[in-house]
C-alpha cells in the first residue's frame, strides 16, 4: 500500500468541481486517510513547490495556490502513487487524455485543478507538510479483497 499527497486547487473548489473529482478516486477503489480544506499558507505553498523555484511560473503558481482555499486529501492505495497520476492526467489540460481529470475539466497548464505526488519520495515529503503527525484515519476496508487481486 502507498499513500499519496492530492489536492484540488482554487479553480478546482471555486469551480464546484471537488464532488465530482473526489468520486473519481473513489469510484476507482482508492481509500481516503485524509480530507480538508484550507487555505495555503505562503511558506507551505513555498516548501510544497520548492522544485520550481526560479521557474518563470514559479511566482505565479504561489500567488495562485495562496489565493482560495484548496481541498487536500490523503489517498491510499496499492500503487497509488501512479495510479493517482494516471487519474489527473498530463501538466496541460490541452494535451491531456480525455478520461483523466484534466483532460475532461480544463483546458490550462497552469490552471490545472489539482496536485498529485509524482513519486514515492515526493509523497511521504508532502504528506509530512500537509498533514499533522496522526492526523490521518485508520481504515480497514474489508471491501478490499475484492477490489484488488
Ligand atoms: P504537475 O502538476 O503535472 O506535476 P509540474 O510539477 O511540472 O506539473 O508543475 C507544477 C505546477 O506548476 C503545474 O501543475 C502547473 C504549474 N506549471 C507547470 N508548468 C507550467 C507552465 N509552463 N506554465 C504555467 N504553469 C505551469
Ligand atoms: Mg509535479
Amino acid at each position: 500500500m502507498e499513500t499519496t499527497l492530492i489536492f484540488l486547487k482554487p479553480d478546482a473548489v471555486q469551480r464546484g468541481l471537488i464532488g465530482s473529482i473526489v468520486g473519481r478516486f473513489e469510484a476507482k477503489g482508492l481509500t481516503f486517510v485524509g480530507m480538508k480544506l484550507m487555505n495555503v499558507p505562503k511558506d507551505l505553498a513555498e516548501k510544497h513547490y520548492a522544485e520550481h523555484q526560479g521557474k518563470p511560473f514559479y511566482d505565479g503558481l504561489i500567488a495562485f495556490v495562496t489565493s482560495s482555499p484548496v481541498f487536500v486529501m490523503a489517498i491510499r492505495g496499492v500503487n497509488a502513487v501512479a495510479v493517482c497520476r494516471t487519474l489527473i492526467g498530463a501538466t496541460n489540460g490541452q494535451k491531456a487524455d480525455p478520461g483523466t481529470i484534466r483532460g475532461d475539466f480544463g483546458m490550462s497548464g497552469g490552471y490545472n485543478m489539482i496536485h498529485g505526488s509524482d513519486s514515492l519520495e515526493s509523497a511521504e515529503r508532502e504528506l509530512a507538510l500537509w498533514f499533522d503527525d496522526g492526523e490521518l484515519a485508520t481504515i480497514d476496508k474489508t471491501l478490499d479483497q475484492w477490489v484488488y487481486d
